[in-house]
């Protein structure tokens, strides 16, 4: 197929998932217990923009004519790589679904995805949307599967090409190991993270304390790049104490599918039957009933809750939340926890739940000492008024984005991935790319020297 005709199929995608935000937005509700208002009005224009985004790549992927020193004319071709492997989490589905299989499909490989045992839904209906867009048979193959099976099996294939990985850093290593047992297919990966948020006392601390939070709680805390250690400097540190404290008390957990719902159950929620869905849902409700999930639900639930327990038995000090909200579901009380020290739990692992952190430092040189040591690399938040600061934070800081006076900025061209064990590679922008092509060089001598 030409690259135009790729172009035009994942601008038809891009225009059917539009059309279908409503159902696609539930799905993901349903699936993940991501609150509907952010899936449907956040969530799935990003979506839409990033196959928008690849569309436009997808005939403007040229090679290079190369001076080399001699006689020859050299030139490389931008190929695909063939099969493209895709293992994607539960976080945010199709998200992760948009990163991975827009540039794969833009570069013309075929592409096979494993999505998440706990959310498949979104990915198979975005393929569907595919099959109407035009896409062949075969180009794209989802596959629902568990890990340890149908994960591994991609991984470990002799005939897939290319493997992509999104989920925690000990599941990287194990598919690291396999790829290296297998056949050496190159990978990216995107894997986990314990971003330090840094407010400094120049900082406008109504503006950090808003955008703390969202960086923390945001998707139930449940973010690879969630700004999980808050570094705020000393002279403003009560200050920030008291209204973050105030803001995560005001968080409104619930429902997700209810409206003005910030925060939704850990994972996927119980179903919500007493509320009205788009006709799409009805049969899958039903089928719901025959399934036991729950067990999968807990798993994560469990996790943050042994999380809070180590922090008040390491003496930090719980400002609030603290447990479950209700006893009905996966729901967790946004948890906010002030005087936590470097070497607590709660500061070095990823908990992926809603349980802020909040470190005290003194000065600039201290705080980024102390945000770099961790395994950790993913991403970093800054907050100052001063340009020096900003400029010296920026450049330290090991980490594969600094957001500057802002915190989850997500755009189709801006690159993103892991310095450390956060990840090997970049997805989105120019530089996804990269991952689905092979450079071929082709050398041919000329009869007359073209010098
Ligand atoms: O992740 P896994 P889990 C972190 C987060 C979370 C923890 C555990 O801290 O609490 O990981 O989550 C597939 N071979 N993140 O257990 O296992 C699996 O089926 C091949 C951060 O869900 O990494 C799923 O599709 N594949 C992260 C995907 O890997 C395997 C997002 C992720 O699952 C496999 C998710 C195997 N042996 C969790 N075992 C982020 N970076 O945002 C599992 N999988």
């Amino acid at each position: 197929m030409t690259a135009y005709e790729r172009s035009r199929i994942i601008l038809r995608f891009a225009d059917l998932l539009e059309k279908h935000i409503d159902e696609i937005a539930a799905l993901e509700t349903w699936d993940n217990g991501k609150p509907y208002e952010q899936a449907a009005k956040i969530k799935l224009p990003i979506i839409v923009r990033i196959f928008h985004y690849y569309a436009g790549w997808a005939d403007k992927l040229h090679g290079l004519t190369v001076p080399a020193d001699g006689p020859y004319h050299v030139q490389t071709l931008h190929e695909p790589i063939g099969v493209a492997g895709q293992i994607i989490p539960w976080n945010f589905p199709l998200a992760m679904f948009a990163w991975k299989v827009g540039p794969a499909l833009a570069c013309g490989n075929t592409v096979v995805l494993k999505s998440a045992e706990q959310t498949p839904l979104t990915a198979l209906y975005a393929a569907k949307l595919f099959h109407e867009a035009g896409l062949p048979p075969g180009v794209l193959n989802i596959v629902s599967g568990y890990g340890p099976t149908a994960g591994a099996a991609l991984a470990s294939h002799m005939d897939v090409d290319k493997l992509a990985f999104t989920g925690s850093t000990d599941t990287g290593n194990i598919v690291l190991e396999l790829v290296a047992r297998s056949n050496l297919k190159p990978v990216t990966l995107e894997l986990g993270g314990k971003s330090p948020f840094i407010v400094c006392e120049d900082a406008d601390i109504g503006t950090a304390v808003e955008l703390a939070h969202f960086a923390l709680f945001f998707n139930q805390g449940q973010c690879c790049c969630a700004g999980s250690r808050t570094y705020i400097q000393e002279r403003v540190y009560n200050e920030f104490i008291e209204k973050a404290k105030a803001r995560a008390m005001k968080r409104i957990v619930g429902d997700p599918f209810k409206k003005g719902v910030e925060q939704g159950p850990q994972v996927r929620s119980l179903s919500f039957p007493h509320l009205p869905r788009p006709s799409i849902l009805k049969n899958i409700s039903e089928a719901q009933k025959e399934l036991d999930w729950h067990e999968i639900d807990s798993e994560q639930f469990e996790k943050v809750l042994s999380y809070v327990r180590s922090g008040i038995e390491s003496n930090a000090t719980l400002e609030c939340g603290g447990g479950q909200l209700g006893s009905k579901g996966f729901f967790i009380q946004p948890s906010f926890f002030s005087n936590v020290q470097d070497d607590m739990l709660i500061a070095k692992d990823e908990i992926f739940g809603p349980v802020q952190s909040i470190l005290k430092f003194k000065d600039i040189d201290e705080v980024i000492k102390r945000a770099n040591t961790t395994r950790y690399g993913l991403a970093a938040g800054v907050f100052t008024s001063n340009l020096d600061t900003a400029n010296t934070l920026t450049r330290a800081l090991k980490a594969g984005t600094v957001w500057v006076n802002c915190f989850d900025v997500f755009d189709a061209a801006i690159p993103f991935g892991g310095y450390k064990m956060s990840g090997i590679g970049r997805e989105k922008g120019i530089y996804s790319l990269h991952n689905y092509l092979q450079v071929k060089a082709v050398v041919t001598p000329l009869k007359e020297p073209a010098w």
